[in-house]
């Protein structure tokens, strides 16, 4: 059976760009996969964070996984600090990554001009300890949204560089990142993609925001100075707001135009609005439900933490012989 990794950093309130883009997926391949899906809190602190904050939204992701449908027992559930053996592969894993391949990272190059203040070492080297994420449970798949394709491609040249050197010991991981969904754009500047930790929240939606906010920054959202509500180049407010609506209801944007076909753009984003509103609400529910009772999600971060443990300490120590560790 294929193993399938995938983890989100609790560096903020989880959005509709981190539902549609990834966790919708996961769901999808819990059925007839192997999966393990990781809350990296440990990727989390390469920006500064308030403890106490990172915390409690650590809590939140591992909630937000279940209550969007992910069964604690079909899926290992787990926190990446709980399970050292993703620290000690990304030792060993920075000495095959050169420090060039690193440099053209695009997200780095975008979080150290948003963090001039904290360019750290841990944000430079960040997809190594995401190649780790991934190398260490073998998986085959990792589903994520399309930023994350270049640390992906990243963790392959990795793999196949170590194969290479040691012999045939990583399974080189392909990403799943299916078209539609997976680059969901900012409510207010829809040439860039929603991001969870935008100091701007009109331009996210948050998983938790009331039904009132969610109908309010759809209503304000940024479009174009058209008025027909239709899929094409140069129109990317509405082109986002229509995939938004598609992901929500499984409509086609042909069905789409005709349904909205002589209405305006008022009317268009009023309806996205409702049926994100609808989608979300037993989300909302479930995972105010899950925040109140901590000890059960701390029985699941523990069983998911020893069940990833046996997994990858099984990987790490095999690594250790190969690059020379007395072990
Ligand atoms: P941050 O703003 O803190 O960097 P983020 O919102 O970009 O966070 P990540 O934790 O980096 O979220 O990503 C978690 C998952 O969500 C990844 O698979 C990522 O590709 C996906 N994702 C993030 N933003 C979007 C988006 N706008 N559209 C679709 N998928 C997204
Ligand atoms: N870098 C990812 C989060 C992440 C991840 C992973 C995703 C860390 N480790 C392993 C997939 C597999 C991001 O979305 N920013």
């Amino acid at each position: 059976m294929k193993t399938i990794f995938s983890g989100i950093q609790p560096s903020g309130d989880l959005n509709i760009g981190n539902y549609l883009g990834a966790i919708i997926n996961w769901n999808k391949l819990q059925e007839e996969f192997n999966c393990i899906y990781c809350v990296v809190d440990m990727h989390a602190i390469t920006v500064k964070q308030v403890p106490m904050d990172l915390r409690n939204r650590t809590y939140k992701t591992l909630a937000t996984y279940i209550a969007c449908g992910l069964d604690p027992d079909k899926n290992v559930l787990f926190v990446q600090s709980h399970v050292p053996a993703h620290a000690e592969l990304a030792w060993i894993l920075g000495c095959s990554t050169m420090f060039g391949e690193l440099s053209r990272m695009t997200q780095f190059k975008d979080k150290s001009a948003k963090n001039e203040q904290n360019i750290n070492a841990g944000l430079f080297t960040y997809p190594v300890l995401m190649a780790a994420d991934i190398l260490l449970y073998q998986a085959d798949l990792v589903p994520v949204g399309q930023d994350q394709k270049q640390h992906i491609e990243l963790t392959r040249d990795v793999a196949e560089r170590f194969n290479a050197v040691y012999g045939e010991t990583f399974i080189v991981p392909e990403g799943y990142i299916p078209k539609i969904g997976t680059k969901i754009m900012s409510l207010v500047e829809p040439e860039k993609k929603m991001s969870k930790s935008d100091e701007n929240p009109n331009s996210y939606i948050a998983l938790l925001d009331s039904r009132d906010v969610i109908i309010k920054r759809f209503k304000r959202a940024v479009t174009d100075s058209d008025t027909s509500v239709r899929f094409a180049d140069g129109k990317d407010g509405i082109n986002n707001l229509m995939t938004i609506y598609s992901c929500f209801t499984g409509k086609s944007f042909d069905d789409i135009e005709k349904g909205f076909d002589g209405r305006g753009y008022g009317d268009f984003k009023s309806a996205v609005g409702e049926v994100v509103a609808d989608g979300l609400a037993p989300v909302q529910k479930k995972i105010g439900e899950l925040m109140g009772d901590k000890a059960y999600l701390e029985g699941i971060m523990k069983k998911g933490a020893e069940s990833a443990s046996r997994i990858a300490s099984k990987t790490l120590a095999k690594i250790q012989k190969r690059v020379g560790f007395v072990v």
